[in-house]
């Protein structure tokens, strides 16, 4: 009996672990600046990922050099900054994600948004009723591995 209480016990730690919070380096290690090889550097960089509400982007950057914006699509597409309604201005910068849907962000220095310093991502519910749960890419696959593991185990203790 105490078996199956850890196993339910640890059942519920892992499905909470399941849902929390990511925090993303912009970049990774190359940071928030403009990109120097390939224009497309951050848009290679978000398309492995899939991001959840509540998840946490950290642009890394020196400041005075460059500064993060958010912003509406036009003003993405277009690197201008009439529509922004968010501006960080010291490095690093924190920010939240607290809404579902299309975010953009580019740098507001002159001319570095043009370069490629421009960050586009999709944000989920993080409730896996997204199409994501059947269909890779992304986060959910491995929910489902956890819950099958669970399952196993739960049988294996309660045939034990
Ligand atoms: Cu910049």
């Amino acid at each position: 009996m105490a078996t199956v209480i850890l196993v339910l016990a640890s059942t519920l730690i892992l499905l909470r672990n399941a849902h929390a919070a990511t925090t993303y380096d912009v970049g990774d290690s190359f940071g928030w600046q403009i990109p120097t090889a390939d224009p497309n550097f951050y848009g290679d960089w978000a398309d492995n990922k899939t991001f959840f509400v509540n998840d946490v982007l950290v642009f890394n950057f020196t400041t005075g050099q460059h500064d993060v914006l958010e912003l509406t699509e036009p003003g993405y597409d277009a690197c201008t900054k009439s529509d922004t309604f968010l501006t960080e201005n010291k490095g690093p910068a924190r920010i939240t994600l607290k809404r579902t849907g299309e975010h953009y962000f580019i740098c507001g220095y002159l001319g570095h948004c043009s370069a490629g310093q421009k960050l586009k991502i999709d944000v989920r519910d993080g409730r896996g009723n997204t199409p994501g749960v059947f269909s890779p890419p992304g986060g959910a696959p491995s929910l489902v591995a956890t819950v099958s593991l669970v399952f196993v185990f739960i049988t294996y203790a309660l045939l034990c």
